[in-house]
């Protein structure tokens, strides 16, 4: 009976584009609920495209409005656009890949306004001791938690996530949706929050934390919240630090090719069986899924977009992939790190076309048709 009623209140409000249980957030804005229903219906269609840092520069550019690798080479925008927070906790006026917040906003502004997709990572640094996201010193995730000794600070940290997430605006004044993905890649031990370095209980305060104090205590109803591990062997591993359907809307991994695909072909089985229990733990607990990370650093193999990633997809229900940033030269490195081919005769180039017109991919025009932000 309260799931009749509960289905009429949804249908009543939403119009006929209910799917499953309502997400994390009762009062999130209008175009965020949205979102929300339309990404159900679109993951059935296909899985859309996303880039990190598209907008901003490429593998050999930087700050050319309008321009993104992705559509240079396809004549088409990415239909997901990743952005990255790491040092605005820090009150900084750039992220730690250079990239200055006020334009990041900007390119949020100009993707949304394009009907496109917002996804939002954070590699906060270390609150035990302020080193990079990739220190490991344990302690830190206890320390935020409320009670410890970095509690306050970690208040402050928040609190400039919040003010940008909340200066996310588009023409109309609306806030803009954001696909908010903290605390990633959970199941390694390569970060603060990291699998060896705090109990599943400290990490799932931490999250059940944040979105507590996002949501309940500054407001912020334009987030839909992605839950994201590594690669994993099973259902248990994948949920083993889950923090609970009340705070995540998208279930997801991250998947990087390391070994030669030409004699190795784990990759392609390894991500389509994660994706196979994904998309099963969605199916049972209404939520999106995404491969929020993906790539093969410089894909030095011809058919990697269609032969190898395409494959490990199949005919799955993922909302979204991401493919990582055209960092160019990192360092005092001399080849230029990319994830997406930037000129057409690169050895993938062709296939990455192939991957553009597959009917199952989606880039922004197809996805812009959706309206995504409207019942
Ligand atoms: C990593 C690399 C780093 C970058 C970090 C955060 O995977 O691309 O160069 O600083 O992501 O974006």
């Amino acid at each position: 009976m309260r799931h009749v009623k509960k289905a009429v209140l949804c249908a009543l409000l939403l119009g006929t584009t209910c799917v499953g249980i309502a997400q994390q957030d009762k009062k999130a804005t209008k175009e965020t609920v949205h979102l929300y229903h339309n990404l159900f219906k679109l993951e059935k269609k296909g899985v859309m495209f996303g880039h990190q840092d598209a907008l901003a520069y490429g593998a050999t550019w930087k700050y050319q409005p309008g321009r993104s690798d992705v559509k240079d080479i396809t004549g088409d925008y990415p239909a997901v656009y990743g952005w990255e927070l790491g040092h605005l906790e820090q009150g900084a006026n750039v992220n730690l890949d250079t990239v200055p917040f006020d334009k990041m906003r900007g390119f949020i502004h100009d993707g949304y306004e394009r009907g496109g997709v917002i996804t939002i990572s954070w590699h906060g640094n270390n609150p035990i001791n302020n080193k990079s996201a990739w220190d490991v010193t344990p302690g830190g995730v206890k320390a935020v938690l409320p009670g410890g000794a970095k509690h306050d600070m970690f208040i402050g940290w928040l609190n400039h996530i919040a003010d940008f997430l909340l200066s996310l605006k588009g023409d109309k004044g609306e806030a803009i949706p954001v696909l908010f993905r903290p605390y990633h890649e959970l199941t390694g031990n390569w970060f603060w929050w990291g699998k060896n370095i705090c109990t599943p209980e400290e990490y799932k305060a931490l999250f059940r934390f944040t979105v507590h104090y996002l949501r309940d205590v500054r407001n912020v109803h334009n987030l839909l919240y992605v839950y994201n591990t590594s690669q994993f062997k099973t259902a248990s591993d994948f949920l083993e630090r889950y923090p609970g359907d009340d705070v995540v809307d998208v279930l997801s991994f991250d998947a990087y090719q390391s070994k030669n695909p030409a004699v190795d072909s784990s990759f392609t089985k390894d991500v389509h069986d994660n994706l196979v229990i994904l998309t099963s733990l969605a199916a049972q607990k209404h939520k999106l899924t995404a491969l929020a990370e993906v790539g093969y650093e410089n894909i030095p193999y011809a058919g990697w977009w269609t032969g190898v990633l395409l494959k490990a997809i199949d005919k799955l229900p993922v909302s979204y992939l991401l493919a990582w940033r055209n960092a160019g030269y990192i360092g005092n490195s001399t080849t230029l790190s990319h994830f997406v081919p930037y000129d057409k005769t690169q050895v993938s180039g062709a296939d990455f076309i192939r991957f553009y017109e597959a009917p199952n991919t989606l880039f922004e025009k197809e996805v812009a048709k959706e309206k995504l932000y409207a019942k």
